[in-house]
């Protein structure tokens, strides 16, 4: 099984592999080098790759430079993502299936879409957006289930020149208003319900709460029937899909735009409490992803790929959409989660579509290693040739149960770092190029270059352990944040001037291979979703009871991280456990139920350095039930709070 081990823990390239995929350990090498030496030659040659209305003649214009940051691809080239995802793949392949469907209930039947369905599809939507007075430039929220409507709906935006907003389907009616608001959306695009795991999230519903309070706004609504339950439409300015789609053609010309008009906005998590508006541009964006999508997935006509993540993430648009789509491949569209109705869901669901290419997070195979082996193994599985992992860490023991259990021994693993700003992957495996280390996301992609760095931001050779910044642009990265060039200079460019800081921190070893170790800023990785302590906290704040809080991760069995809050209760108030249990459900309301505080612990107060900011370090110890690790602990203003802290400490080994 597992003859390709060569040193414990290393998996060395199987030779058909070396022989069948794109990229072997040699051409990685020489591409990599070219990549690096002639990024203007390099990126001119492989923005070909898409269709542009009009050839581009400048390949890059960027730089990091402090005050100055400016990045731009392909800047005097036009194109349009939507005819290079769709109506370019017609002659060739208007028969294949472009897209499959798969609901949350496996009673359901799936449902298969050609390109050419997915073309008109695509092209009812933009009319009836347009219909709605979505102009290009616009900014349209798309609050939908991972279904294929929601596919439409980007593809339909990117066709006109819209740029989507999309948001996750787990985020509260509050923080679903404030990016609707933030964005300044007229148009929202919604379902009646989103079902998920068995129960029905009333989406519809959710909307109308966060436009409440966002009076004036929205001036149109529009509603998918995914399961027809009735809904409240406020007249005049909801519309169910169907019935707009009736009034408007059928056909709609893709808009030429210029490489470096915005093609959509996602709000992400920063470790201040803003949440912050990430602009991807159009045509290195999609270069991008199409490339990656195919040199680190390996992807041949014929694969099924499957993607697990929601529509509303990165790994969503750029592996379930504009990757797959920009390659002409089949991409499985799933609604459901992998533990409903059974532990063999995610299984079943690849032995009855022929899935070859299988990418989800270690959050979801921890999930399922828990309940054995047997699961797996009703199924055969023979149909997967890769598996892929992304979204936070996987610890070895989890990789090596993926890799044996669902591989059989025989797929490679491509552990994929990259990040809501980076567009797509830039660090990983190439299946047949790079030998496999459980725990380690490989070197880097074409025109890559990851570097550590220590605190004063000095450049760390060799085997070393450092904060993970990249020195060069690359065509999908992030462009701005959203209305505010200032914020995306100060979080991105300012720690260490004139790199791109990711805020991870980062192993390399002796081969130059690198190994995440997780975010050296505020911000916890839950279930592989990102999370700004701060937005936590100002959450448990705003409760009546609450005077401080500070919220830490600690590390998770199942999610990753889990989200361990300190709390002190204003007038010293009785720590009663009901109290705990109203503040979990208070921030899943105000956060959204991805986000379910873990632990909260009462406490008299919180450790502060004398200038009154709040000793984290601690803070995690405590959390990490490392007690005796605080390290330097000389500014601390009032020790006795931390004997406190210590005495009622939640986890214990
Ligand atoms: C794609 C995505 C980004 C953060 C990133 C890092 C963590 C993502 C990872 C990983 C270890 C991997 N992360 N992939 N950590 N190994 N393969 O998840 O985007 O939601 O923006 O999160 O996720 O900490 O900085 P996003």
């Amino acid at each position: 099984m597992n003859e390709n081990k060569q040193a414990p823990g290393v998996y060395s390239v199987p030779k058909e592999w070396a022989e069948r995929a794109y990229i072997d350990s040699e051409r990685y090498a020489a591409m990599y080098a070219a990549s690096i030496a002639d990024p203007k030659g390099f990126w001119g040659e492989h923005g070909k790759r898409i269709h542009w209305f009009k050839p581009y003649g400048t390949v890059k214009n960027t730089s990091f430079e402090p005050g100055k940051v400016s990045i731009k691809w392909f800047e005097d080239g036009t194109t349009n993502v939507s005819h290079n995802c769709v109506d370019r793949h017609l002659p060739e392949r208007g028969d294949q299936i472009a897209i499959i469907g798969v609901r949350d209930d496996p009673k359901d039947d799936a449902v298969r879409i050609t390109y050419r369905e997915l073309h008109a599809h695509v092209m009812k939507w933009a009319n009836v957006l347009q219909s709605q007075g979505v102009r290009k430039g616009d900014n349209v929220t798309l609050y939908l289930p991972t279904i294929p409507e929601a596919a439409y709906a980007m593809l339909a935006c990117a066709r006109i020149g819209a740029v989507h907003s999309a948001v996750s389907t787990g985020l509260s009616p509050d923080k679903l208003g404030s990016r609707i608001a933030d964005a300044a959306s007229t148009v929202v695009v919604t379902a009646d319900q989103g079902p998920r795991g068995g129960r029905n999230n009333p989406m519809k519903a959710n909307v109308d709460a966060a436009l409440d309070k966002l009076p004036g706004v929205v001036t149109s609504v529009i509603v998918v029937k995914r399961t027809g339950a009735p809904v409240e439409m406020l007249q005049g300015r909801d519309h169910y899909y169907d019935e707009l789609a009736m009034t408007v053609p059928d056909e709609c010309p893709p808009v030429e735009m210029n490489a470096e008009d915005p093609l959509f906005l996602l709000y992400t998590s920063g470790s201040t409490g803003k949440p912050k508006g990430v602009v991807h541009t159009t045509g290195g964006y999609l270069v991008y992803a199409a490339m990656t999508h195919q040199y680190v997935f390996d992807y041949h006509v014929g694969d099924i790929h499957w993607c697990t993540a929601e529509l509303g993430w990165i790994t969503g648009h750029s592996y379930i959409v504009y990757g797959p789509l920009a390659n002409g491949a089949t991409t499985l569209i799933f609604e459901g989660t992998p533990t409903y109705p059974s532990m063999s869901r995610y299984w079943d669901v690849i032995d009855k579509h022929k899935v070859s290419l299988f990418y989800t997070a270690p959050t979801a195979i921890r999930s399922l290693m828990g309940s054995g082996e047997d699961a797996v193994k009703s199924n055969s599985l023979a149909s997967l040739r890769l598996l892929g992992s992304v979204g936070e860490p996987i610890d070895p023991k989890t990789w090596e149960w993926y890799h044996r259990v669902v591989g059989g021994g025989r797929c490679p693993i491509v552990d994929t770092w990259f990040q809501t700003e980076t567009g797509g992957i830039l660090i990983t495996p190439l299946p047949g190029a790079t030998k496999l280390k459980p725990g380690s996301v490989g070197t880097p992609f074409f025109g890559v270059r990851p570097e550590l760095v220590d605190e004063a931001g000095d450049v760390l050779d060799g085997v070393e352990n450092g904060n993970l910044v990249i020195a060069d642009s690359w065509p999908g990265q992030m462009r701005t944040l959203y209305r505010d060039h200032e914020r995306f200079e100060q979080e991105y460019f300012s720690l260490y001037p004139g790199k791109y800081f990711t805020g991870d921190g980062a192993r390399r070893d002796a081969d130059g291979y690198y190994s995440i170790t997780g975010r050296v800023d505020d911000v916890i990785n839950v279930s592989g979703h990102r999370i700004g302590t701060a937005e936590v906290e100002s959450a448990l704040v705003a409760h009546a009871s609450v005077s401080e809080a500070a919220v830490v991760g600690y590390p998770h069995e199942i999610k990753g991280q889990g989200i361990y809050a300190y709390v002190t209760l204003i007038d010293g108030e009785a720590a009663a456990d009901e109290l705990r249990k109203e503040l979990v459900s208070w921030v899943r309301k105000e956060i959204g139920p991805i986000f379910t505080i873990d632990k909260v612990q009462f406490a008299l107060g919180l450790p502060k350095t004398t200038s009154g900011k709040i000793i984290r370090r601690i803070l995690r110890k405590i959390a990490e039930d490392k007690c005796t690790e605080f390290g330097d602990s000389s500014t601390l203003s009032n020790p006795t709070v931390v004997d406190h802290l210590i005495d009622n400490r939640l986890n214990r080994k």
